[in-house]
Parts: structure tokens; C-alpha cells; sequence
């Protein structure tokens, strides 16, 4: 019987970096590396080993992404996590990048409901690519982003 971990992978954008140092009022006081380990927690909790990747550059995520699509493939991968950051009101690139893995599962996340902030941040060009947006509870996004992608590996499998 084959019991190998299955992994979940969660992206996080520009600027993502500097959570709990900054705008507390906007993203809270946890840190990213906080945020990396209660993700980690979570998945290990729920059975699925949870990588972590941050990056500040738009292609570094592109290449993870293309990355990804290979592991799942493989039968390495489950799903992505992921919280673009601002590039979710702007890359078509990381819009073509996640179509191009599909059927790979791909949850967007944020921490902030961006809703009920400023207008720019209402629309997001990633959100048509994905299997669906989670926003507004705060870090508790990420992990509902993980269940997200739980979910969908088990209805794949009921279905
Ligand atoms: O609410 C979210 O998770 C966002 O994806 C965060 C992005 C923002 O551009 C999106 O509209 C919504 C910003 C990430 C920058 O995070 C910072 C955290 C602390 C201090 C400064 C920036």
C-alpha cells in the first residue's frame, strides 16, 4: 500500500515579505515566516506536507509554476496556494502561467478583504485562471486556501 505525504505548495508575491513589519492595521503582526509554519502545521494536521515559496519577482513564480504543473504530473503535487500579491490586479503573465497548468488545482488567497479596499484592488486577472478566490480572514485565508485544495483532491477522487 502506497502512503507516500502528498504536498501542497503555497506561493506568496511581492511584498509579502514584509508582513507583521508593516501596515499591521491592513495584514495583522504575523510574520511570513509565522504564516509559512501555521501553514505548514495545518496541512501536516490534515495529512499533506506544505512547501513554501516567497518571491518578489514575477518569474521566479512563473518558473515554480511551470514547475508545479511537472509535479503534478508526476504525481508529486496536489494543488497551489497561492496570494499574488499586486501582481493579482496586474500579470496576465501568472493569469497564463496557472492556465497553463491546468487541470492542476490553484486556490488565490488574501489576507485583506480587497473588496472593501481601494477600487484597483477589486478586480483580479488571476482569478479567471483559478478554482477559486478566498479573501479576508486574515491569515486565516491561507489555511482555508489549503482545506480548499483538500477538497478538491477528495471530490476528484469521489467523482
Ligand atoms: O490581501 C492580500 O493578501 C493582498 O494580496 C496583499 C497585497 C495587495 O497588493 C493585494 O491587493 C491584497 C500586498 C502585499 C504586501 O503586503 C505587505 C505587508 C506588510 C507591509 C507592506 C506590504
Amino acid at each position: 500500500q502506497e502512503h507516500r505525504m502528498k504536498k501542497i505548495l503555497i506561493l506568496n508575491g511581492p511584498n509579502l515579505n514584509l508582513l507583521g513589519t508593516r501596515e499591521p492595521a491592513q495584514y495583522g503582526y504575523t510574520t511570513l515566516p509565522d504564516v509559512e509554519a501555521f501553514c505548514k502545521a495545518h496541512g501536516e494536521k490534515i495529512g499533506y506536507e506544505v512547501e513554501c515559496l516567497q518571491s518578489n519577482w514575477e518569474g521566479a513564480l512563473i518558473d515554480r509554476i511551470h514547475e508545479a504543473g511537472r509535479q503534478y504530473k508526476a504525481g508529486e503535487l496536489l494543488g497551489i496556494v497561492i496570494n499574488p500579491g499586486a501582481l493579482t490586479h496586474t500579470s496576465i503573465a501568472l493569469h497564463d502561467a496557472i492556465k497553463g497548468v491546468d487541470p492542476l488545482p490553484v486556490i488565490e488567497c488574501h489576507i485583506s478583504n480587497v473588496h472593501a479596499r481601494e477600487e484597483f484592488r477589486h478586480h483580479s486577472v488571476i482569478a479567471a485562471a483559478v478554482n477559486g478566490v478566498i479573501c479576508g480572514f486574515g491569515i486565516h485565508s491561507y489555511e482555508l486556501g489549503i482545506e480548499a485544495v483538500a477538497a478538491i483532491v477528495n471530490a476528484n477522487k469521489k467523482g
